[in-house]
């Protein structure tokens, strides 16, 4: 049975990557709600709905677990949906605490995501449960993720970013979570902007590892090398083209849903 993931647009392509290369056997099938991106100007109940109808799709491809690659759809559905469904949810916001408590030395964290995000303060809320003493600084940055989706080149990202990040000048944070799935693809024009010693935390990482430790516990690795299925809600033609380029695999096809 496949891993199932799921995102409002390509971002969480950057989560299925880190999964694909920890978990290479693993057969996968990704959504991306492209047709609603993005998630983060959304209401609460509004993204709980859409993640919904993702989840139901990829319940219908038969998944074992779920990977909610979306931090938005994390933070807004992830509690309400798991009471509803029996395959394990694996959310991005728990990981990306737990790496960003073990990176900071200075005890000080900056987080940057999509207004839902930031405005759950689940972040800030994760962080503290590992370490009281940290001081989480968390700005909405709701540009960044349609900015990746528009595939900018480099100079016209940084000054997207630099004006995004304004607010955290002078703040002296050694660590930054990279809060939405959308922003390691822009990941060098942050570190341009914030300076290349601040630490950049993409949750992705953990997510990897803590999917394959659920694996493991249950049981449910996969024996042999299964396929990849990749579907939209959108424009197949550009999340094929993006995906190919973003996954290095010129015979990826993605699917409309
Ligand atoms: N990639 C999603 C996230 O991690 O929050 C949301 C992007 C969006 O819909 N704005």
């Amino acid at each position: 049975r496949p891993i199932g993931l799921l995102d409002s647009g390509l971002g969480g392509l950057t989560v299925l990557k880190k999964v694909m290369k920890k978990l290479p056997n693993e057969a996968t099938v990704f959504i991306g709600d492209q047709a609603h991106m993005p998630y983060g100007d959304k209401t609460t109940e509004e993204v709980i709905e859409l993640t919904r109808k993702s989840v139901n799709f990829l319940l219908s491809k038969n998944v074992k677990v779920i990977i909610f690659a979306c931090n938005t759809a994390t933070a807004a559905a992830m509690e309400v949906i798991q009471k509803e469904i029996a395959p394990q949810i694996i959310g991005v916001i728990q990981s990306g605490s737990l790496a960003a408590a073990k990176i900071t030395k200075n005890n000080k964290v900056a987080v940057i995501g999509t207004h839902v995000t930031i405005e759950s303060h689940a972040y800030s809320q994760e962080i503290k449960f590992r370490n009281p003493d940290i001081k989480v600084t968390e700005l909405a940055t709701p540009k960044l993720a349609p900015l990746v989706e528009a595939q900018r080149d480099f100079a016209y990202n940084v000054d997207v970013v630099r004006d995004s990040l304004d607010s955290l000048k002078g703040k002296d944070f050694d660590t930054m979570v990279l809060g939405c799935t959308h922003y390691p693809i822009i990941e060098k024009e942050i570190s341009e902007v914030v300076g290349s010693t601040i630490k950049l935390v993409d949750p992705a990482d953990q997510v990897a590892q803590y999917t394959e430790n659920v694996l493991k516990r249950d049981g449910m690795l996969a024996g042999e090398k299964g396929k990849h299925e990749y579907y939209t809600t959108g424009d197949c033609q550009k999340f094929t083209e993006i995906a190919r380029k973003w996954l290095d695999d010129s015979q990826l096809v993605a699917n409309h849903v």
